[in-house]
C-alpha cells in the first residue's frame, strides 16, 4: 500500500468525493446535460456555448480557452463528434491537465526524519484546521508529529492551535502571541531534532497585504530552519479556501510570488459550487494540489486524486 493510501485508511469517517462535491456536480452536470439534449453534433458554434459553461463551474478563463482549443482539434479531426460523447472527450482532457501538474510532484514516498512542512496561506482559508487533520494523520500512523505555532501575529490564534493539539495530544512548540515566528520555527526544529520526532509541521501566518514583510517573514523562517536541516522544509503547503472560487486562483499566484511552493490543498470545498477551480488551479499554477479539505470535522480531510475527482465531475449526481 502506497504512504499516502495508508496515512488516509485510519480515517474513521472518509469523506467522499461524490458528496464534497455534490454542489459542484448537480450545477455542472445538468448545464451540460441541458447542452447535450440541444445539441445533436459538436461544431465550432456549439462549442462557443459550452465555453460559457465550463466558465460558469469556475474553471477560469484561460483554462476553458484550453480545453475548448483541444475540443476543437478533435471535433475536426474526428469530423463528427456527438454531443453525447462530451462527458468522455472532457474527461480525458481535464484529466490530462491534471495529471500534468502532478507530475510536477516532488513527493516521495520516502521520508527524511524529521519531516519538515511549512504551511502558508492568507488568514482564515484553514491552515491550522488542516495542520490538526493532518497532524492526526500522522499520529494515527504511528509518527511522532511536532507542531510549531509560528503564526504569532494573529489574536488567539496560538491558543487555537493548542486547543486543537491538546485534544490530539499532539505536541507544539509555542512562545505566545508577537514572538518572533523564526524564533518559534528555530525551536519547533530543535526540539524535533533532539527528541527524535518524525514529523514537523509549523503554522504560519498569512498577512498578504503586505507581500514585502511576509517575504522576508518565510525567508527567514525557512532560513532557521535550514541553519539546522540544510534540505528542509521538504514541504511548503499552500492552504487555499475553494469556496471563494476564481479569487482563490489569485490568491495562490500571488503566494506563488512570495515564496516557492511545492504543493496546495484546497479547503471548503463541501457546500460550495465552485469545485471547477481545482482544475484552474492545477493548470495555472502548475504545482500539485495534495489535499482537500472537506468540512471542519478531523477526519473531513482528502488525498486528492484527479481521476476520481474527474470522474465524479463528470458522472450522474445523486438526488
Ligand atoms: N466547511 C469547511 N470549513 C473549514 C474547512 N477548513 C477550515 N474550515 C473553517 O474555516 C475557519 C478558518 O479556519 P482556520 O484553520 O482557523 O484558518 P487559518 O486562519 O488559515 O488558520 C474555521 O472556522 C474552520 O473551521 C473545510 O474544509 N470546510
Ligand atoms: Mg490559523
Amino acid at each position: 500500500m502506497s504512504f499516502f493510501k495508508k496515512l488516509f485508511s485510519f480515517q474513521k469517517e472518509p469523506p467522499k468525493i461524490d458528496l464534497v462535491i455534490d454542489q459542484t456536480k448537480k450545477s455542472f452536470w445538468s448545464k451540460i446535460m441541458g447542452f447535450i439534449s440541444n445539441h445533436q453534433n459538436l461544431t465550432p458554434e456549439t462549442l462557443a456555448e459550452l465555453e460559457e459553461i465550463l466558465i460558469q463551474a469556475d474553471i477560469g478563463i484561460a483554462t476553458t480557452e484550453k480545453i475548448i482549443k483541444i475540443l476543437q482539434e478533435k471535433v475536426e479531426a474526428a469530423k463528427n463528434l456527438k454531443s453525447n460523447q462530451l462527458t468522455e472527450i472532457l474527461t480525458e482532457i481535464i484529466l490530462d491537465i491534471l495529471k500534468e501538474s502532478s507530475s510536477n510532484s516532488t513527493q516521495n514516498e520516502s521520508f527524511t526524519k524529521p519531516e519538515v512542512i511549512l504551511v502558508v496561506g492568507v488568514n482564515g482559508v484553514g491552515k491550522t484546521t488542516t495542520i490538526a487533520k493532518l497532524a492526526n494523520l500522522y499520529k494515527n500512523n504511528g509518527l511522532k508529529v511536532l507542531v510549531g505555532a509560528a503564526d504569532t501575529f494573529r489574536a488567539a490564534a496560538p491558543e487555537q492551535l493548542q486547543r486543537w493539539m491538546s485534544k490530539l495530544n499532539i505536541e507544539v512548540v509555542s512562545q505566545g502571541l508577537g514572538a518572533d515566528p523564526s524564533a518559534v520555527a528555530f525551536d519547533t526544529i530543535n526540539k524535533a531534532l533532539s527528541k527524535e520526532f518524525d514529523i514537523v509541521i509549523i503554522d504560519t501566518a498569512g498577512r498578504l497585504h503586505n507581500k514585502i514583510h511576509l517575504m522576508e517573514e518565510l525567508s527567514k523562517i525557512k532560513r532557521v530552519i535550514q541553519k539546522k536541516i540544510p534540505n528542509a522544509p521538504h514541504e511548503i503547503l499552500l492552504v487555499i479556501d475553494g469556496s471563494t472560487g476564481q479569487n482563490a486562483l489569485i490568491q495562490a499566484q500571488e503566494f506563488s510570488k512570495v515564496t516557492p511552493i511545492t504543493h496546495i490543498a484546497v479547503t471548503k470545498l463541501d457546500g460550495t459550487a465552485k469545485g471547477g477551480v481545482l482544475i484552474a488551479i492545477a493548470d495555472q499554477l502548475k504545482i500539485p494540489v495534495k489535499y482537500i479539505g472537506a468540512g471542519e470535522k478531523i477526519d473531513d480531510l482528502m488525498y486528492f486524486d484527479a481521476e476520481k475527482f474527474i470522474h465524479s465531475l463528470l458522472s450522474k449526481p445523486t438526488l
